[in-house]
Order: C-alpha cells, then sequence, then structure tokens
C-alpha cells in the first residue's frame, strides 16, 4: 500500500478494535489521533507504549465541547467512531450512562464534525453491530442476517447502537455527510477484553493449563455467534471509507457456533477433552434477555469492497489460547 498523507481520527482507541485499527492505519502511512478519556486512565500508559505513533487527546463522547476540540487538533480526513459502553451485560446494569455514550454519543460526534468540517469532506465511520437483529425469534434470513434485515435490539446496548446507525444515516441524507454504518459480527483476538466471553475462556484455559486456575464460571453456554478475528475487520472498516459514496456494509463470517463449541475447542488446545468438570455456570453472567443465534451474510462486503476474513473459527481459537498461554491476563 503506498504513503498516504491522510489523517485519521480514533474514538475508542484503548479498545481491541482501536489498537488493531490504529496499528492498520500507521502501516498504511496515516497520522493517527485517538480520544483517550479519564484523568486515571490506566490504559493511557500502555496506549502511549505500544502505540508511541498515536497522538492522544483528552476527550470524551459524552462531552461535545471537547470532542470539538479534537477535531479542531486532529483537522481528520477519515473519523472513526469505535468508542461505546460496549458490554451487552454491563449494559443492562447501566442502561442510561450506555444511552448516554453509546446512542447520544455519535450524535455530539457528528455534531463536532458538522461544526468543524466546513469543506464537508470528512468521512465518518460508526461501529453499528449484528446486536441490532435480535436473534432467530424475530428474524429469520436463509443465508444469515444482511444489510436489509430487520432490527430487533435485546438489550440497553442494541438499543443505543440503533440510535447511532440511524442517526449516521439521518445524517447523510440530511447534511449529505460522508457517512457509513458497518454491521459488525463479534470480532475477537488476542486484544479482546477478558470480560467477554471468548477471552474470558482463551485467558481461564491458559492459566488452568498453567496451574493457577481450577474451573471458570460462565453463564449460558447455548448461545451461538459469528465469531471472526478483529484484524480481519479493522481492514473492512477503512476498506468502507474508501468507496466513492457511503454505504452500510455487514462484516461476518457466515459461520456460527455456540460457546460449547468454543470451550471444546479452547479445552483441546491443551489436551482436554471432557472440560466440563473445569465449567461452572454462574447466573452472574446471564443476561434478563439472550440473542440466542446471530449469523451473518457478508455477500455485499465481498462483492462491493473485496473484504474477506482471513482467520476461520479453529484458526481464530488456537490464536487466542496460544497468545495467552504466553501473555497472562488477570483472573476474572
Ligand atoms: P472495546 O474494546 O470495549 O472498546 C471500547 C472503547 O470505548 C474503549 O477504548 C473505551 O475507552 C472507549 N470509551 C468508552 N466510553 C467512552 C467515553 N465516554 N468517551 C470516550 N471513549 C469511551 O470495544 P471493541 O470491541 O474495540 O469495539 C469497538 C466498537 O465496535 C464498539 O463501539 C463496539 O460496540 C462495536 N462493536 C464491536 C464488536 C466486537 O465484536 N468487538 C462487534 C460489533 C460492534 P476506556 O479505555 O476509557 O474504557
Ligand atoms: O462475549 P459476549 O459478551 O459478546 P456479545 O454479547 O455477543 O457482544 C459482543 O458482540 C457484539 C456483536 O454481536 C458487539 F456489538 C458487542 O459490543 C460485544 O463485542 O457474549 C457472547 C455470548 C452471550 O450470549 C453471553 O450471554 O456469551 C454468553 N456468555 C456466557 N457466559 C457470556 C458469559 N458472556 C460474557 N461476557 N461472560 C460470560 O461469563
Amino acid at each position: 500500500m503506498s504513503a498516504t498523507s491522510k489523517r485519521a481520527l480514533i474514538t475508542g482507541i484503548t479498545g481491541q478494535d482501536g489498537g488493531h485499527l490504529a496499528a492498520l492505519l500507521h502501516g498504511k502511512g496515516y497520522e493517527v489521533f485517538g480520544i483517550i478519556r479519564g484523568q486515571h486512565n490506566p490504559r493511557r500508559l500502555i496506549t502511549q507504549q505500544e502505540f508511541p505513533y498515536v497522538t492522544l487527546i483528552d476527550a470524551d463522547l459524552t462531552d461535545s465541547s471537547s470532542l470539538v476540540r479534537a477535531m479542531q487538533v486532529a483537522k481528520p480526513d477519515e473519523v472513526y467512531n469505535l468508542a461505546a459502553i460496549s458490554h451487552v451485560g454491563y449494559s443492562f446494569k447501566n442502561p442510561q450512562l450506555t444511552a448516554d455514550v453509546t446512542a447520544k454519543g455519535v450524535l455530539n460526534m457528528l455534531e463536532a464534525i458538522r461544526l468543524t468540517d466546513k469543506g464537508g469532506n470528512v468521512r465518518f465511520y460508526q461501529a453499528s453491530t449484528s446486536e441490532m437483529y435480535g436473534g432467530l425469534e424475530y428474524n429469520r434470513p436463509e443465508k444469515g442476517y444482511d444489510e436489509q434485515s430487520t432490527f430487533h435490539p435485546r438489550s440497553p446496548y442494541g438499543v443505543a447502537k440503533m440510535y447511532g446507525h440511524w442517526i449516521t444515516q439521518n445524517y447523510r441524507e440530511s447534511y449529505d455527510m460522508y457517512n457509513v454504518s458497518g454491521i459488525l459480527f463479534n470480532h475477537e483476538g488476542e486484544r479482546r477484553g477478558v470480560e467477554f466471553v471468548t477471552r474470558k475462556i482463551s485467558n481461564a484455559v491458559a492459566r488452568i493449563k498453567l496451574g493457577k486456575q481450577d474451573h471458570i464460571e460462565l453463564g449460558d453456554l447455548w448461545p451461538k455467534r459469528d465469531w471472526g478475528y478483529a484484524g480481519d475487520y479493522v481492514e473492512g472498516m477503512w476498506r468502507m471509507l474508501q468507496q466513492d459514496k457511503p454505504d452500510n456494509y455487514v462484516l461476518a463470517t457466515g459461520e456460527t457456533h455456540s460457546i460449547e463449541e468454543f470451550l471444546t475447542l479452547a479445552f483441546a488446545e491443551i489436551g482436554i477433552t471432557d472440560w466440563k468438570p473445569y465449567v461452572k455456570q454462574n447466573p452472574a453472567f446471564m443476561r434478563p434477555a439472550e440473542v440466542d443465534l446471530l449469523l451473518g451474510n457478508p455477500e455485499k462486503a465481498e462483492r462491493e469492497l473485496g473484504w474477506e476474513r482471513k482467520v476461520d473459527f479453529p484458526g481464530l481459537v488456537k490464536l487466542m489460547v496460544t497468545h495467552d498461554l504466553t501473555v497472562e491476563e488477570t483472573k476474572i
């Protein structure tokens, strides 16, 4: 890829996707800016050390003035809005905060762009989600959910993301802004937070192998997800912003697997075939409403963006357990 003089602003720089995207854009020659919130954010130092080429800007999605300032400092060609309260279970316990950040924060970011981008040249990516679909009871497409499927969110997080999705489209239609929504299915990897089920499992499996933990406590094991690798998905985000016209795209693998299947492959990596004695179910990790199955249809992204996922499901599990056997995370 040839060098570029483009500038990108990433919200959610300290999160899983923020890290992958910062590295990708830096590799393409972008000058990368990232929004970081909180005066005592422990991820500030880690981010500065891991991504020395990223200029961090103190801002918060709930503080409009800080976002205007971030736009003035970064003067970006592209804005990737990845920041959110992103944990579904947490959103049930903090629904108003979730609405403030994950819903209204998108509006705040769009307004900051509108107020500062006098030329109307900034391209905006919104991190929409498969959680907006809601599962089989509400929608049963033959080849998986696509850009035309009906939405029926099942959590405060999913409802907040619906607002972000539609306000992004509304500002595209109302103000002719270059706004895209990427409707991404679950994507995981070595940067995934340990509060999400795949990393919680890979981390626990590694610790069990190392003799540091004897079991893992989980919620429901039957839900199915379309799990891909985050590194593949940030490439898709970037491709969406390089098209002639803004549009919405699904990124997914087109396969769905249960948590039990993830457990089977993860424990197999450390030579354990019967994982049941190591797994306890704890209602604390169950949700008031669950999404039973997510399966995405990425045909449009494959056709129009030339996007394809490279890491398959067994490869993803292997990558995560192998990583966690060498880099220890906190026990949760
Ligand atoms: P993540 O690891 O949970 O990162 C979330 C980021 O948001 C963190 O950097 C966090 O910063 C930041 N943040 C939270 N509240 C903020 C606020 N008030 N102001 C500014 N920043 C704030 O999430 P991810 O997995 O990278 O996902 C990226 C985005 O894609 C999210 O919007 C998520 O909802 C969406 N998404 C993710 C997936 C997936 O499978 N990963 C699928 C579909 C959509 P702190 O360090 O300060 O907490
Ligand atoms: O790993 P999860 O927390 O991911 P979830 O709820 O699918 O949400 C993730 O993917 C969405 C895309 O579809 C993103 F928009 C969202 O930001 C996030 O990245 O849970 C996956 C499944 C759920 O069915 C959950 O109930 O695993 C189940 N689960 C069972 N035990 C658990 C646990 N989830 C977590 N986090 N922790 C458990 O102990």
